[in-house]
């Protein structure tokens, strides 16, 4: 059991590896890391804590068992039998986690297998990169069970595969495979095995410095939020406190002396 910020650690298991890795595990396989109030509220303590912790340089979030994630605990919903406000309530904690997700600055990637449904695709997408293996699947069986999206999947599925495919996930049920799923962009990678394509990911984003990382893990979002114009000028300000970091000047001198790796594929 882990404890961060008094939030004890029970749906999730956390270890942080030397090299600045947090590997972040779904830790309810029995209920196929379906996602109850109690396993939000311990995603909003970890990743509020991110940007405070330096020893974090990135984060895989990976699942135990044979699924990432079956998407909203149905069971826990139908026993609360909640009203409309409460459960308005609970999509705010989905927001609340999956925002801190997405604007961290610090890299997520997520370790897919098996069902990746519902709320479980709201989470996927809420990371930085996805990497599925053979046995993935994306879907949003939401229509089917007489429910409507509520953790950002308007926002994030629709941005990653356009209104379109969303909607006809939603209205037939529309399963992705794994390389299906690669081709509208639900993930970037297919391989054999996820968890170690997410750690050599990992091992290529702490290279970078981490100020640059934040750029690129938080930057890119926001200015999504934003007009063309506003987001041109709030590029303009990061990069100007990003590329006049001296982890940039030490690069940029292996650059002029030629001592710095060329951009050429293998
Ligand atoms: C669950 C959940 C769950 C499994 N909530 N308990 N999501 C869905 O509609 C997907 C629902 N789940 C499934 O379709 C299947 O469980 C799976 C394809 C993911 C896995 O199948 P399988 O055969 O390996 O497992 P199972 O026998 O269906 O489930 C094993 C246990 O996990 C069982 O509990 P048990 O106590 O009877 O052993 C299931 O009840 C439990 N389980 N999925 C609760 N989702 C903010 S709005 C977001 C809205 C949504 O996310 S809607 C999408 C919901």
């Amino acid at each position: 059991m882990y404890n961060i910020n008094n939030q004890k650690l029970e749906n999730l298991a956390l270890e942080i590896r030397d090299d600045g890795i947090a590997i972040l595990t779904l830790n309810r396989p029995k209920k196929r890391n379906a996602l109850d109030a109690q396993t939000i509220e311990e995603l909003i303590s970890f990743f509020s804590s991110l940007p405070r912790n330096p020893d974090v340089r990135a984060v895989i979030l990976r699942a135990e068992g044979d699924h990432f994630c079956a998407g909203l605990d149905l069971v826990e919903h139908h026993n609360e039998d909640r009203r409309p406000e409460e459960f308005m309530h609970i999509c705010l904690r989905w927001h609340e986690a999956f925002n801190k997700m997405e604007y961290s600055g610090v890299p997520i990637i997520a370790a897919l297998k098996g069902a990746v449904v519902g709320g479980g695709l709201e989470l996927a997408t809420s990371a930085h990169i996805r990497v599925a293996d053979h046995s993935t699947y994306f879907a949003l069986p939401e229509g089917q069970r007489g429910l409507f999206t509520g953790g950002g999947a308007t926002i994030r599925v629709a941005d990653l595969v356009g209104k379109a495919r969303m909607i006809d996930m939603m209205l037939t049920g529309r399963i992705y495979k794994s390389e299906e799923g690669e081709r509208v962009g639900l993930c970037q990678y297919v391989v054999e095995d996820s968890d170690a394509k997410a750690i050599e990911l990992a091992q290529a984003a702490i290279k970078i410095p981490a100020l640059s990382n934040f750029a690129i893990c938080s930057g890119i979002s926001h200015f999504q939020n934003m007009s063309a114009l506003d987001a041109a000028y709030a590029e303009a300000v990061l990069a100007g406190v990003v590329n006049t970091q001296p982890a940039a000047r030490e690069r940029l001198e292996a650059f002029a002396n030629k001592t710095a790796a060329r951009v050429k594929p293998k």
